[in-house]
């Protein structure tokens, strides 16, 4: 995109006109226009940054630099993406503008934006744009070294639309002569797909991504025990996951909230761990799982005994009150100032304790948003994402190669510090609830998770949240329970179970057994979008042999619809296609497209879609719910001996058996046991 500077505006191609500002902390606006401007642009290809340089003789002090304000008069049927600014922010893709002050609002699910207009809507970290007749653009930052970034947009009487993208200084003070920068923000226009790819590429850049090794698997007792969890609920789980290895490997087991005295009383366990954690890790061993807990590092309780002993380790506001980042466990919970250098000791001593004297090697740490809250710190002129980052970077530093999970972390700044992020809200036993689009509910989760696939491997690992299977103690209908089956193996990220495993009916711990291992690969999304959520899921397999399609096909409305699966609707080219529904292991034949019949409400179709080939090929199989993607490791047809060859991947648990459906040339299938190298001659 050319951009051009002229009389302090700046054009970016056709895409806007826009002047730069500064906002002081006295209120005064400093722009790009002014004669004497003490601001300029630093372009460097699709990025920008805005440049505030003091040339007085005393320290100034800055809220926002916003390196674009521009005013749109074009944005016809404007619709808006979210990203969200934590891991259970709304997240969505473009969808009609809407004010969110509520639904990003802080100081859970977005940022204290003292200067953002009300009724604007207000995105964390990158939105990408789409109106009628222009192709969509990005807006991103790119990096979250110092500054939130946000992307404003408001509407005037008139019909046209603000837009102001800036980042937060939160009034930290220039010194005489020095010089300030904005986070770069990459403006770009395309394809949404490739924009996403496109702008995960330059953050990665910029933020030094973790290496990614295997997609981890696991138990999290969470999900249905809650608080209540006690030694012997993980002992019960972990002796039944060692028994039923052979149908269940997972690798992990995981202690979540309920151990502890209160939330920032990490070191004191409660009367339900009476053996203490050394000895309970050492159990969690010795059976060959590996270890993990959860803690949430930056929040103490007002009921804590240690926010008693250190009043003046917490946040606070302008009035000098301590800062409720949350009301939850019947009542307050602080954010750690973590620029204390003894509250920071604390975090630190805590998770060290977890990680090498109790022993855990898996971290999920959460509520980290409370360590990114604006509010007043010990240590001046240090802006919340400056403050987060230096902690979280303590941490890391602590813990070593020791995994973590973030979890109700800011986005972007935890690129490169965490192995894997929670990004979405918590699941739940049920589809959804009134009123309620942020908080727990599978629906919000399953949203979020389609929202998000792009930052999976990229980043981070996704975490989707945990499955929940149980037939019991539930609201989940069946096909409800398959639908976010299938969205989070098709997310390629974790796969942790939330369900007490010793009481779940067997045949629905089968479900759980069809996702393992997790394929590491995230699909991509697609219209029709329904109550926020994209129906289509996409994987594209590539292997030597041959290259096919897991398509899902969601019906995210409360009634029933009929479904149809046509190949160009999907970028396939046209062809007669192999059809295998992959929950029912049933073949459906080959044909250009494809009437499915009724999709009940919240369900899901999976189907294998593979190009005829015009020879014996793998059109299906039966063991792994990605069927050959995961199954089928290779497949060699020799048209001279008219012998097929196929090989299992052999990767999923010990007891599953696997059939190849093999589709002939005559137009029939034949189903072949994969229990090791298959040759047919066909
Ligand atoms: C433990 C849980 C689980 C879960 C986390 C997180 O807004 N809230 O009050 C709120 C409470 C709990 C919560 C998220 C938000 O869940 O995501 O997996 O670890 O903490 O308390």
């Amino acid at each position: 995109m050319r951009a051009d500077i002229h009389g302090g505006r700046l054009r970016l191609g056709d895409v806007l006109i826009a002047t730069g500002e500064a906002l002081l902390s006295d209120g005064r606006i400093a722009s790009t226009r002014d004669p004497d401007t003490p601001l300029h642009w630093h372009i460097e290809g699709e990025t920008i940054r805005l440049v505030y340089r003091n040339a007085t003789r005393s320290p100034v002090r800055i809220e926002q630099l916003r390196p674009l304000v521009a005013r749109e008069t074009s944005l016809r049927d404007l619709r808006i993406s979210s990203t969200g600014w934590q891991s259970w922010s709304r997240s969505n893709p473009p969808i009609p503008f809407a004010p969110n002050a509520l639904a990003a609002g802080p100081p859970i699910r977005g940022p204290y934006l003292p200067h953002r207009a009300p009724d604007s809507q207000s995105e964390a970290w990158m939105t990408i744009l789409c109106a009628a007749d222009r192709p969509p653009v990005l807006f991103g930052f790119t990096s979250a070294e110092h500054q939130l970034g946000t992307i404003e947009l408001s509407q005037a009487a008139d019909g046209t639309y603000r837009l102001i993208a800036a980042t937060e200084l939160e009034g930290i003070a220039i010194v005489p002569g020095a010089e300030l920068r904005s986070e770069p923000l990459l403006v770009s226009s395309g394809d949404e797909v490739r924009l996403q790819a496109r702008y995960a590429q330059a953050v990665a850049d910029a933020m030094q991504p973790r290496r990614q090794d295997e997609v981890l698997t696991g138990w999290c007792s969470w999900y249905q025990l809650y608080t209540t969890v006690s030694e012997a609920d993980v002992q019960r789980n972990l002796t039944v996951l060692s028994e039923r290895r052979e149908q269940l490997p997972l690798r992990l087991i995981q202690l979540d909230d309920g151990f502890q005295h209160a939330v920032g009383d990490w070191l004191e366990l409660n009367e339900k761990f009476p053996s203490g954690m050394p000895a309970l890790v050492a159990d969690i061993r010795a059976k060959g799982f590996m270890p993990g807990v959860w803690l949430a590092p930056f929040l103490v309780s007002e009921h804590s005994h240690i926010f008693a002993a250190h009043p003046d380790w917490v946040l606070r506001d302008q009035d000098g009150a301590p800062m409720n980042a949350l009301h939850n466990w019947g009542g307050a919970n602080y954010a750690l100032d973590t620029t204390h250098p003894a509250a920071m000791d604390y975090a630190l001593h805590a998770v060290h304790t977890a990680a090498h004297e109790w022993g855990y090697d898996y971290l999920k740490l959460d509520f980290l948003y409370a360590a990114a809250l604006r509010g007043v710190r010990h240590q001046p002129n240090v802006t919340s994402v400056e403050a987060y980052g230096a902690a979280m970077r303590q941490i890391r530093e602590v813990v070593g190669e020791r995994f973590i999970l973030a979890s109700g972390a800011p986005l972007l700044p935890s690129a490169g510090l965490v192995d894997a992020m929670r990004i979405g809200s918590d699941v739940a036993a049920y589809w959804g609830r009134e009123g309620n689009s942020d908080g727990p509910a599978l629906s919000n989760a399953m949203r979020a998770t389609l929202a998000r696939g792009w930052f999976h491997g990229r980043w981070w690992t996704n975490d989707p949240d945990c499955v929940i299977v149980r037939d019991h103690d539930t609201e989940l209908s069946l096909a409800e329970v398959q639908a976010w089956a299938t969205v989070v193996a098709l997310s390629g990220g974790m796969l942790f179970v939330g369900d007490d495993v010793a009481e779940v009916e067997p045949e629905r711990l089968e479900i759980l057994a069809r996702l393992i291992p997790p394929s590491g690969l995230a699909a991509e999304v697609s219209a029709p979008i329904v109550d926020r959520m994209p129906e289509r899921l996409h994987l594209r397999v590539q292997r030597p042999w041959a290259e096919w399609s897991v398509v899902g096909i969601g019906n995210w409305s409360t009634s029933s619809v009929d479904a149809t699966f046509v190949p160009t609707e999907w970028g396939l080219p046209p062809g007669r296609y192999h059809l295998f529904d992959l929950w029912q292991g049933e073949y459906l034949g080959c044909q250009p497209a494809l009437k499915l019949g009724t999709l009940a409400a919240h369900a899901v179709r999976l189907l294998s879609v593979h190009l005829d080939l015009g020879r014996p090929q793998t059109v299906g199989s039966t063991g792994h719910l990605l069927g050959p993607a995961m199954d089928l490791a290779a497949e060699q047809w020799d048209p001279l001996t008219r012998e097929l060859l196929l090989k299992p991947s052999g990767n999923g648990p010990a007891a599953r058996r696997v059939e190849f459906v093999v589709a002939n040339v005559s137009g029939g299938v034949q189903r072949v046991a994969a229990t090791a190298e298959v040759r047919l001659r066909c």
